[in-house]
């Protein structure tokens, strides 16, 4: 069986406004029990981007017993603050920071984020975080083949687009570096198209539909197993982005996950069982058996 790696941005919970470490653990724990590879900090679905310094190296040392399955997205706004947790991963001896570059402000020069990746990755190998949508930048092979050669240890991409023609780009003119796929839909192209991963937010409730579809990959059930893995994300995308995935996760697998951060509130209680009383007619309609 083709084996990829499988990375799960985990949810950030809070409890009291305050990052919960033990539920992070728990869940986190939960979620490599159940066969993912790494688990991503301070990503998209972790909130990172409201996530201060500290809380990001909370979460950090939170998980600083299984330093080999941890990422932690240092990217910011703030280059100084961003190389400071790139300083601290490398002590963890964790895996690799992954960076969102630059966002929010326009009108940054290309140089600009070719030295941002290059001066970051001096620390610590770098995942870029490419998140064209929300940042504004779109990170193209030929900026990733700019930065190697300015002397940037960029060891993967993380490839939220769904412009699959970029990322086969990346994968063919930028030499030894990983590739992964970041839309939850993407999960089963990662692995027809010959990818070398992919980052899921949804593999946060949906970890052993994950499973399956590595396991049939290469048949029908791939595609039925994906094709219900998007039903649930979009219900997610229905009843609050982000905010939902805290619901789904104790649905779903039964550990507590705390709250979201605001302004992304809490599901209402009829929400919450509208919600859950859909995921059921959509594991009905797969015949799916939690
Ligand atoms: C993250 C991810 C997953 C994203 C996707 C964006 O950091 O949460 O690509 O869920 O909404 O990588």
């Amino acid at each position: 069986m083709e084996k990829l790696d499988s990375i799960v941005p985990l949810i950030t919970p809070f409890t009291n406004n305050r990052v919960d470490k033990s539920i992070a653990v728990k869940h986190g724990e939960d979620v490599f029990k159940g066969g993912m590879k790494y688990l991503f900090i301070a990503g998209t679905t972790g909130l990172g981007p409201s996530l201060s310094m500290p809380e990001r190296l909370e979460l950090l040392d939170a998980f600083a017993h299984m330093p080999d399955n941890v990422i932690l997205q240092c990217g910011s706004l703030n280059l100084e603050e961003s190389i400071e947790m790139a300083k601290q991963a490398k002590k963890y001896k964790i895996y690799g920071v992954a960076a969102l570059p630059p966002y929010y402000f326009t009108g940054m020069k290309r140089e600009w984020l070719v030295k941002y990746y290059t001066k970051l990755s001096k620390e610590e190998p770098v995942i870029i975080y490419n998140y064209p949508e929300t940042t504004g930048y779109n990170i193209t092979y030929d900026i990733i083949n700019d930065i190697k050669k300015a002397g940037g240890d960029i060891i993967g991409i993380k490839e939220t687009t769904f412009n699959m023609n970029d990322i086969l780009n990346t994968k063919m003119y930028v030499p030894d570096i990983k590739v992964y796929t970041g839309p939850d839909q993407f999960i089963l192209s990662a692995f027809r198209l010959g990818l070398d991963g992919y980052v899921s937010g949804a593999s946060n409730y949906g970890y052993k539909i994950v499973k399956l579809i590595e396991e049939n990959y290469s048949n029908k059930d791939g595609d039925r197993y994906q094709f219900l893995l998007n039903e649930l994300a979009a219900l997610s995308g229905k009843y609050g982005t982000i905010s939902s995935i805290y619901d789904m996760v104790e649905i779903m697998t039964g550990v507590k996950a705390g709250n979201p951060r605001e302004p992304f509130f809490k599901l209402s209680m009829e929400d919450r069982s509208a919600l859950e009383k859909e995921m059921n007619a959509v594991f009905k309609k797969y015949n799916y058996k939690l």
